[in-house]
C-alpha cells in the first residue's frame, strides 16, 4: 500500500528526472496536473540557475505556475513546433505506452500541444501504470456545451457510462476552451485506437482523453526506483 505522501514524493522524482531531459534553447510543452506542477516547479529552479527556454503551457492553471515562477511563455502564434512536452496522465498502458489524460481537465490543450511536440514525456508514479487502459479511470470526453445532453446520449450508444463533470457547487466544471466533459466510464478497454477514433466521429465530441502512440517516455517513479518506458517505433 503506497501512502499519498509517498505518492507525492514519487510525482517529484519522475518530474524532476524529466526535467534534467531539458537542454538550453528549446521550446518546452508544459503539462497540467499535480506531477506536471512538480515539474514546473523544477523547472523554474533550473531556469534560475541559467538555463534558456521558452514554455507553452497546457492550461491558465500551468500559465500562471510558470510565469509566478521567472518562465517565460510562448504561443502557438510565435511557435508551431515545440521541441519536447513533459505532462502527467491518468493511466498509461505498459505495453502500448497509450493513455488516458484529462482527469484534471485540460485534456484538449495537452493534445493540442502533445501533438506538436518532437518528445512526449509522461511522469507519472507507479499508481498510473495499467495493463489495460479504462481499469481504474474514466476517459474524459469533452464536448461542446449546446446541445450537450445528445451528445451524452450518443456516448452511450458506443457503449460508455457518461457522467458530466461538476464542481464541488454542483454546477458543471467548464474548460479552459468554454466546453463541457464527460466522464466516460467503459471498463477495461480492449482496443482503444479504435475507441479513439469512434469516439471523434461522434457530434458533439471536441477531443477525447485518449492519447494513442502519443507518449516517447514514460518515467515511471515506483517504491523501487524510476523506470523508464520508451515506446517501440512501428518498422
Ligand atoms: C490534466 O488534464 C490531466 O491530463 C493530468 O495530466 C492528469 O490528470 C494527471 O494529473 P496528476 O498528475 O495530478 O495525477
Amino acid at each position: 500500500m503506497t501512502t499519498q505522501a509517498e505518492i507525492t514524493e514519487l510525482k517529484k522524482q519522475a518530474a524532476f528526472k524529466a526535467v534534467q531531459l531539458v537542454e538550453d534553447g528549446m521550446i518546452v510543452g508544459l503539462g497540467t496536473g499535480s506531477t506536471a506542477a512538480f515539474a514546473v516547479e523544477a523547472l523554474a529552479q533550473r531556469v534560475s540557475s541559467g538555463l534558456k527556454i521558452l514554455a507553452i503551457p497546457t492550461s491558465e492553471e500551468t500559465a500562471e505556475q510558470a510565469r509566478s515562477l521567472g518562465i517565460t511563455l510562448s504561443d502557438f502564434s510565435k511557435h508551431q513546433q515545440i521541441d519536447l512536452t513533459i505532462d502527467g496522465a491518468d493511466e498509461v498502458e505498459k505495453g502500448t505506452l497509450n493513455l488516458i489524460k484529462g482527469l484534471g481537465g485540460a485534456l484538449l490543450r495537452e493534445k493540442l500541444v502533445a501533438v506538436v511536440s518532437r518528445k512526449l514525456i509522461i511522469v507519472v508514479d507507479e499508481t498510473k501504470l495499467v495493463d489495460r487502459l479504462g481499469s481504474h479511470s474514466p476517459v474524459p470526453v469533452e464536448v461542446v456545451q449546446f446541445g450537450w445532453q445528445t451528445t451524452f446520449e450518443r456516448l452511450k450508444k458506443i457503449g460508455a457510462t457518461p457522467k458530466r463533470r461538476s464542481i464541488p457547487n454542483g454546477h458543471a466544471f467548464v474548460t479552459d476552451g468554454g466546453n463541457y466533459i464527460l466522464d466516460c466510464a467503459f471498463g477495461q478497454i480492449a482496443n482503444a485506437p479504435q475507441l479513439a477514433d469512434q469516439l471523434s466521429l461522434i457530434v458533439g465530441v471536441v477531443e477525447s482523453g485518449l492519447f494513442i502512440t502519443m507518449a516517447n517516455l514514460v518515467i515511471a517513479a515506483t517504491s523501487k526506483g524510476i523506470e523508464l518506458f520508451t515506446r517501440k517505433q512501428p518498422q
